[in-house]
């Protein structure tokens, strides 16, 4: 009898202020970031109130999908806090799982996001002298389920803006930006981007909708754009009154909601004269941890191991 264990993976956020140092080194592969750098982003987070709630969203995301899963054990596992995925793999190991389920709280495939992911698990799982077979969720961004999700949040972010925005607003989807170098290898990503915004909009019976970029790395390579602040500065110059930003590359508040939308492109909006609003974020709502459980079961009942 297979045993199957579902590692649940996430980027991670800083325990505190104290601890960004600590954090963005990470994300730097290792080298420390400038004293400016590592300012600047500390302020950021202390604009969002000191930290990210971004760890108890997805801790609460893994308690919902496991909930759902009828027996099968789920693990947190992180790229740059802990939890780290070496931490949830060995326990994996401990526990006796013979069988890894992936899932990346992120529904559309790059090879830096999903594929990095997925790099990491098989690492720590030969570290951990597992010899499980490992199974990620390549991506999901157009399951049915996620669609109509963010179809009714963007439904209710319209009827949150003033009659005369509402009559001349624009739908701009967006995900993390990524350096333009993933395009060299044929990467799926800005398309799957396309796809999500064609997806909710036709749901959503939406008329007027384009795709941004958000929260490029401060780096000296070309990140893929257009930025999310240079779309929502078009779209006022072409007469928009309304905005509706939908992060659909997303699925927690967190720094990259928090701030760079909540703060920076309601401040651009505003310097602009444009309404603009954001979509909830599906955080640990039940019918988003239902489609996340929808999605890893097909995965699991593929590999032979459904639940029930
Ligand atoms: O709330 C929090 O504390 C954490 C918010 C957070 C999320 C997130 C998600 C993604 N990132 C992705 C790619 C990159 C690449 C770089 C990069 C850098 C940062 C920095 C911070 C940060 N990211 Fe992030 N990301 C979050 C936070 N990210 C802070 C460093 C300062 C800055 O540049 O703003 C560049 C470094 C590198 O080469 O690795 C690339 C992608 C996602 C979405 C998928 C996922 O959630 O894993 C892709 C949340």
């Amino acid at each position: 009898m297979v045993r199957s264990g579902v590692i649940v993976m996430a980027y991670g956020t800083p325990a505190g202020l104290d601890d960004v140092e600590r954090y963005y080194t990470d994300i730097r592969h290792g080298r420390p970031p400038s004293p400016e750098l590592l300012a600047e982003l500390t302020a950021r987070y202390e604009a969002i109130g000191g930290r990210s709630p971004l760890l108890e969203i997805t801790e609460a995301q893994r308690i919902g999908l496991e909930k759902r899963l009828d027996g099968v054990p789920t693990y947190l596992g992180q790229k740059h806090s802990p939890p780290f995925i070496p931490d949830a793999v060995r326990a994996m190991a401990d526990d006796g799982v013979d069988r890894i389920v992936g899932l990346v709280l992120a529904p559309h495939y790059s090879k830096m996001s999903v594929g990095d992911y997925r790099r990491r698990v098989m690492l720590a799982r030969d570290e951990a002298g597992l010899g499980a077979p490992v199974d990620v969720v390549e991506s999901w961004h157009v399951e049915p389920g996620y669609v109509d999700f963010l179809a009714q949040r963007v439904r209710e972010a319209a009827a949150r803006l003033p009659d005369d925005a509402r009559d001349r607003h624009v739908v701009v989807f967006t995900a993390h930006s990524l350096p333009e170098a993933i395009l060299r290898g044929g990467d799926p990503y800005p398309e799957q981007l396309q796809e999500t915004a064609g997806a909710v909009a036709a749901a959503a019976g939406v008329e007027s909708y384009t795709v941004g970029w958000q929260s490029a790395g401060r780096t000296a390579d070309p990140w893929l754009g257009p930025d999310v602040l240079e779309v929502i500065e078009r779209l006022a110059g072409e007469g928009a009154r309304g905005v509706i930003v939908c992060p659909c590359g997303f699925v927690s508040d967190h720094l990259e909601v928090l701030y760079d939308v909540d703060v920076e492109c309601v401040d651009a909006a505003r310097r602009l004269g444009v309404e603009l609003v954001r979509t909830e974020s599906p955080n640990d709502d039940p019918a988003f941890l239902d489609v996340l459980a929808t999605v890893v079961s097909r995965l699991l009942d593929k590999t032979g191991d459904a639940p029930g």
